[in-house]
């Protein structure tokens, strides 16, 4: 099933804006199958460990407290080429450059609060997923 899968985020922006319906349905309308889901918040320790590939990074301390601001909704999603498919629906990271009809371009508020995550490999995909999921919450 590795490459068959990916890990998403709705972003507490996304949250807040009452936009998990909308986005949930354009995921389930580009073909993909939800396979674990959970609404929770995170704590900064977890956004940290979550991100900590971008400690280094200058916006890593404004990207710890926005990820821990509020709820968000992680999923584990599938369908074939699901990296990739995923990152597409999603758009780039700066919804201004965000290409017509994805994700990020409809809903993303600024290039910090924008939206969603989506995985960036099939390695991380499943590191992203075993974060958040244990096998005992997964079908
Ligand atoms: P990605 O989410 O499209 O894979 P990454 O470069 O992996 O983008 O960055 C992770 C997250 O960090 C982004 O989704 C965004 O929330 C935040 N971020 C990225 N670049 C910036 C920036 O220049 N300023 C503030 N936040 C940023
Ligand atoms: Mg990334």
């Amino acid at each position: 099933m590795s490459g068959n899968i990916t890990f998403t985020m709705i972003k507490p922006d996304a949250v807040e804006a009452n936009n998990i319906g909308p986005i949930l349905s354009m995921i389930n309308k580009a073909g993909f199958r939800i396979l674990a889901m959970k609404y929770m918040r995170l704590t900064k320790e977890q956004a940290g460990d979550f991100y900590a590939v971008h400690r280094e990074r200058p916006f890593f301390g404004e990207l710890v407290e926005y990820m821990s601001s509020g709820p968000i909704v992680a999923a584990i999603l599938s369908k074939d080429n699901a990296v990739a498919d995923y990152r597409q629906l999603i758009g780039a990271t700066d919804p201004t450059k965000a290409d017509e009809g994805t994700i990020r371009r409809l809903f993303a508020k600024s290039i910090a609060a924008n939206a969603v995550h989506g995985s960036d490999s099939n390695e991380n995909a499943q590191i992203e997923s075993n974060f958040f999921f244990s096998h005992l919450e997964r079908f």
